[in-house]
């Protein structure tokens, strides 16, 4: 004891008490506050020690102060912040579920607000031990409990402790990049940087990420939007007449297909569909589909693929949009276009937890009413796989928050199932059907996971007609972006009759086809359309089939019914394909022989015409996005959105609060359903719906309020 507070008394000593101390704070935050989600000993052990590197690098600092008078304020001091950060993420964490940015904490967001005058409610008895270890420190200096040490540590030495605090910051930094690829440069989720990297370093990097944001959005120029909107009105496309508002009025049902690719439809193996259900739609007569639609997303993936199925602008080079500028950025988008226009209700039902992809603040800047994320549904036990609620329960547990609101709807569902490792409990496997057998697990759990998926659209589709929604609605269907990557891509090669020797970049452009079909039941002159097409497409052709023009907002995409419709499709890399070419790092190919293409000049020409409207669509989209240029633009009765406006907690009690003060002119389906609700017109046969909950919920709920709704 003696020995340790004489260790205690000297410099080295003082400062690995206080390093000691704030890891095991934060590590009393990680496992009593936050819920990081931690998962195996590997990811356990880095969250262990994250705190470590950055305390010891942060705090020896202080060693460069020679004189005691300085270097025991100093380090004191930086304690003290060190602290007070941790402790604002959280009371913040208690509110939002989610950690402070530079922007909430310099109250320049305008989704979190920052810490409110309730902040006072959200303390709790255990906050005590942020605390008390300073008091007591303070209480021991004052009373010479603790010495000063007058002896400072030569610069030498003090830079040995700031050189070995920095190898251990790369260590953690390469054991978090092996736990998680690309960790900082997609920033998937706060939570995750957080979780393998720890406050400190997730608070610097944002600010560095922010002061780069801050600094490009006060260039903007007015000019700028001006050259953009020239853009996009020169390229605009009219409606097709045939098709301008044949779905008018309808409700709109986006279905976010996982990972999912158009060689999946139709596909068989040993004789057998893998998505019978969905081959039955794509060949039905009230569906109007693509077969040379192409995902077009970045680093962002799945938030990518959102972000232009809502604002018809491309992600961004790198990153995701959502995460990076989507809590602060100016959207003109479907939900709140719609809403405007037509007066539609906007929802989203997802079953992983909402902080990922920044979704909780971003819907709010896109104008979403309603958000069901992870806490609205039970996703214990076996009911949920890594990204979430299994899907056959997300349609089914959706069914009780569906019915209640105001129609017209426009609700998207964002399924998980079929997402990499595409890993299935045995009893959600279809025993009739047998898989690939490649030797490459994805590629033959892959075909597992989408079969069980089109299944569950099956029970919804059952659901939908039951109750007569089907004809009230436009079921918009779409593959977000590959499952199989390129570097599995040949495993693949049998399975689709082709060479993996043989196998090239040609070949793997091509699989980024996914699915996209609109189903409208009763219209009868559904058809599998030719024209090529992207993801940046989708948005003024379903607003045209609404009989919305597109004209007035800026949008990258053009409507895929139209004569005019644009066929050259960008990806976020800057390749192209049209619908003779495909063009892969400059090289051209022949989309007929998968060869490199002879071109005359002519061609020639055209090709490099082409290639000038990738670049300038997607620079123009990147600096749109970028300088945050919307919120120069004013559409024509276009209201700005106010992210204040909106609150994800409660949807079910806000949606009943509606219901009930229209009365008779409720338009919801439970109202029109004489107050009866749909719930038992669902049938599924998820295994999981009468398992008990008794184990700890895979997904941590995200909302303090959860088990009220
Ligand atoms: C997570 C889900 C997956 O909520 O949407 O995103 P992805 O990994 O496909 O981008
Ligand atoms: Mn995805």
């Amino acid at each position: 004891m003696k020995k340790l507070s004489k260790f205690v008394d000297t410099r080295i000593g003082f400062f690995t008490l206080l390093v000691v101390l704030f890891w095991l704070k934060t590590l009393f935050a990680y496992f009593t506050d936050f819920k990081l989600g931690a998962e195996g000993i590997f990811q356990n052990i880095i969250l262990l020690f994250n705190p470590l590197a950055t305390t010891a690098l942060i705090y020896s600092l202080a060693f460069y102060f020679k004189r005691s008078r300085f270097f025991y304020p100093v380090l004191m001091g930086l304690d003290v912040a060190n602290t007070l950060l941790l402790y604002l993420n959280v009371i913040y964490y208690r509110e939002f579920t989610d950690f402070m940015t530079i922007a909430t904490m310099t109250g320049y967001s305008k989704v979190n607000q920052g810490l409110s005058g309730s902040s006072l409610a959200l303390t709790n008895f255990h906050d005590v031990f942020y605390w008390l270890d300073i008091v007591i420190i303070l209480i021991l200096m004052a009373f010479k409990l603790i010495k000063f040490d007058p002896r400072a540590l030569g610069t030498r030495l003090a830079f040995a402790f700031t050189s070995v605090a920095l190898v251990l910051f790369g260590v953690n930094l390469s054991f978090a990049e092996m736990s998680r690829p690309q960790l900082l440069t997609r920033t998937f989720d706060r939570a995750y940087i957080v979780k393998y990297l720890g406050i400190d370093t997730f608070t610097g990097y944002d600010l560095v990420k922010s002061q780069h944001i801050n600094e490009m959005r006060q260039s903007a120029t007015k000019s700028e939007l001006e050259k953009v909107k020239k853009f996009t009105d020169k390229h605009y496309a009219k409606a097709n007449p045939k098709m301008f508002g044949i779905a008018k009025d309808r409700n709109v049902i986006i279905i976010h297909l996982e990972s999912f690719q158009q060689f999946l439809i139709d596909k068989k193996i040993n004789g057998q569909e893998v998505t019978p259900f969905l081959n039955s739609l794509y060949h039905g007569q009230d569906t109007y589909a693509f077969d040379n639609f192409f995902h077009q997303v970045g680093q962002g993936k799945t938030s990518d693929a959102e972000n232009m199925l809502e604002t018809s602008t491309f992600g961004l080079p790198q990153g995701s949009l959502f995460a990076t500028l989507g809590s602060d950025n100016t959207f003109q988008g479907a939900p709140a276009i719609l809403n405007q226009r037509a007066g539609y209700t906007s929802a989203v039902f997802h079953g992983n937890v909402a902080s990922f992809w920044n979704r909780n603040n971003v819907y709010k800047n896109l104008g979403y009413q309603y958000f069901f994320d992870a806490s609205y549904y039970d996703t214990s036990g076996d009911k949920a796989t890594g990204y979430g609620l299994k899907d056959k329960l997300l349609f089914k547990d959706s069914v009780k928050y569906l019915q209640t609101l105001q129609q017209p709807f426009y609700a998207k569902y964002i399924t998980v199932t079929n997402h990499f490792p595409y890993t299935l409990d045995d009893e959600d496997k279809d025993p009739n059907f047998q898989t690939t057998n490649t030797g490459d697990t994805n590629v033959d759990n892959y075909f597992i996971t989408a079969h069980y998926l089109d299944q569950s659209l099956r029970e919804f589709f059952d659901y939908l007609h039951k109750t007569g929604l089907d004809k009230k609605s436009m079921v918009m269907i779409y593959g977000d972006h590959y499952g199989i990557s390129n570097s599995e891509n040949p495993a693949l090669a049998s399975v689709l009759g082709k060479n993996a020797d043989e196998w090239n970049d040609f070949d793997n452009t091509q699989l980024q086809r996914v699915p996209l079909m609109f189903v409208i039941p009763g219209t009868g002159k559904g058809q599998i359309y030719h024209t090529y097409g992207g993801e940046i497409d989708v948005l003024p052709t379903l607003l045209h089939l609404l009989g919305i023009s597109s004209k007035r907002y800026i949008q990258f995409g053009t409507d895929l019914f139209s004569s005019q419709h644009s066929q050259v499709v960008a990806f976020r890399n800057r390749d192209f394909i049209t619908p003779r070419y495909t063009s892969i790092s400059g090289t051209i190919y022949d989309n007929k022989t998968g060869k490199p293409a002879k071109l005359t000049a002519k061609q020639k020409e055209r090709l490099k015409k082409a290639n000038e409207l990738v670049n300038t669509e997607l620079s123009l989209s990147d600096s749109l996005n970028e300088k945050n240029l919307l919120r120069f633009y004013h559409p024509k009765g276009f209201k700005p959105v106010n992210p204040a406006d909106y609150n994800y907690s409660n949807g079910l009690k806000r949606a009943e609060q509606i219901e009930k003060k229209k009365g008779n002119k409720s338009t919801s389906i439970f109202s029109e359903n004489n107050d009866q609700s749909t719930v038992d017109d669902y049938s599924t046969d998820a295994p999981e719906q009468n398992h008990s909950s008794t184990d700890s919920n895979r997904i941590k709920i995200t909302n303090p309020d959860a088990n009220n709704k």
